[in-house]
């Protein structure tokens, strides 16, 4: 049956993620009937291109949504609150990159690779949530560990990179490094601390507890995508001067015993993931060479010498892509395929 033609809007086009959208609804050859480009009223008036051809960026608006089937939102998690209604009373379909809704149990939060099938769910608010992007690269390595052996804890510490902060962050990089070689005063404004030549062990807001909601969203989040409130988990997510790709450092404890070789094979054909693991050869993840691809890489698979049933890995992907854009989209694809 031929997938019928939709009529999309993306709402923060002008951004890192939704430009990257753009790219990914042109690659993966999506079918679009009529495109709507939506940005602040800063933004209004300028031109993207789509298909090679000039679309003028409009004001994202309450009434943006007339005639619109699907809607992929990177504006913020304000706007995801404020407008996504909109857009569902316009019958619309949101697949929202905010964390405004992920935790709604109402709205489906989707890694095709895990839970594919909960994007049926969209159906009571018209809105399905893209996870975080530490989250995502990291379920859809954890998941078929999950079903095969049962993870009881994972402690997981992140290194991620500007481009999760948005294009102001990714000139700030560039601008602090230059200045650094130059020898010239260095200039915040996007992180508190300089992120040229340096780590911060700081995303997003510190909470009550200690955590950082960045760290708290990849608990909460991987519990409802991997549909198991038993898992535990803890985080300590760190930015660090890189452009794109976020890189994890896994540890997992099962309840049934592994092997670090039954892990590879596992995750040798597990949907998404490609293992890259051959340390004699030096051959092991890195961000420069995940940037650009959809895969989750995974290597330096190993078990953990200090407890029964563990294990570390260290997986990375890119985050703008598979952590955001890619599987926006793919999520559109489910819709498009089998709801719309
Ligand atoms: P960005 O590069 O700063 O772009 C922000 C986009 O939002 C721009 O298009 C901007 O339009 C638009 N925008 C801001 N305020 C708006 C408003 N009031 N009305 C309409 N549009 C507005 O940021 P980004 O990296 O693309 O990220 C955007 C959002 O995506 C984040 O805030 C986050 O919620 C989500 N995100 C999710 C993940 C993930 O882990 N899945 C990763 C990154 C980002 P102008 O150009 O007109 O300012
Ligand atoms: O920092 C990163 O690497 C990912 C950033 C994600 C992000 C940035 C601003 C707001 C989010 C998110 O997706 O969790 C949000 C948000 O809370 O919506």
């Amino acid at each position: 049956m031929a997938v019928k033609e939709l009529n999309v809007a993306v709402a923060g086009a002008t951004g890192a993620v939704g430009r990257q959208m753009l790219a990914c609804l042109e690659e993966r050859n999506f079918p679009v009937k009529s495109i709507r480009l939506l940005a602040s009223s800063r933004s209004a008036g300028r031109k993207l291109t789509f298909r090679g051809r000039e679309v003028v960026v409009e004001e994202l608006t309450k009434d943006s949504f007339a005639g619109m089937d699907v809607a992929l939102f990177s504006a913020g998690g304000g706007t995801s609150t404020t407008f996504a209604p909109f857009a569902a009373e316009h019958g619309c379909v949101v697949v929202d990159n905010s964390s405004a809704w992920r935790m709604d149990p109402d709205v489906p939060l989707v890694v095709p690779e895990v839970n594919p099938d909960a994007v049926a769910g969209y159906k009571t608010r018209h809105i399905i949530a893209n996870p975080n992007c530490s989250t995502i690269q990291m379920v859809v390595a954890l998941n078929p560990i999950h079903r095969a052996y049962r993870i009881k804890r994972v402690v997981v510490s992140t290194y991620q990179a500007v481009s999760g902060t948005g294009m102001k962050a990714i000139k700030e990089l560039t601008a602090q490094t230059r200045a650094r070689l130059d020898d010239k005063p260095v200039e915040k404004a996007v992180y508190p601390h300089q992120i040229a030549f340096n780590c911060l062990p700081h995303i997003d807001v510190f909470q009550e507890n200690g955590y950082t909601r960045e760290e708290m969203k990849m608990l909460n989040e991987t519990r409802k995508i991997m549909a198991d409130d038993t898992i535990r988990l803890t985080a300590t997510t760190v930015r660090v001067p890189v452009y794109h790709g976020h890189s994890e450092s896994i540890n997992i404890e099962t309840e049934k015993p592994m092997t670090a070789d039954g892990v590879k094979a596992l995750l040798g054909t597990a949907p998404g993931v490609k293992v890259l693991d051959d340390p004699e050869n030096n051959i092991y993840p890195l961000p420069v060479d995940a940037a650009g691809s959809d895969w989750t890489y995974v290597g330096r698979i190993r078990e953990d010498e200090s407890i029964e049933n563990g294990l570390n890995m260290w997986v990375v992907s890119d985050n703008i892509r598979k952590g955001a854009a890619t599987n926006t989209v793919q999520i559109a694809e489910i819709l498009a395929a089998e709801y719309l």
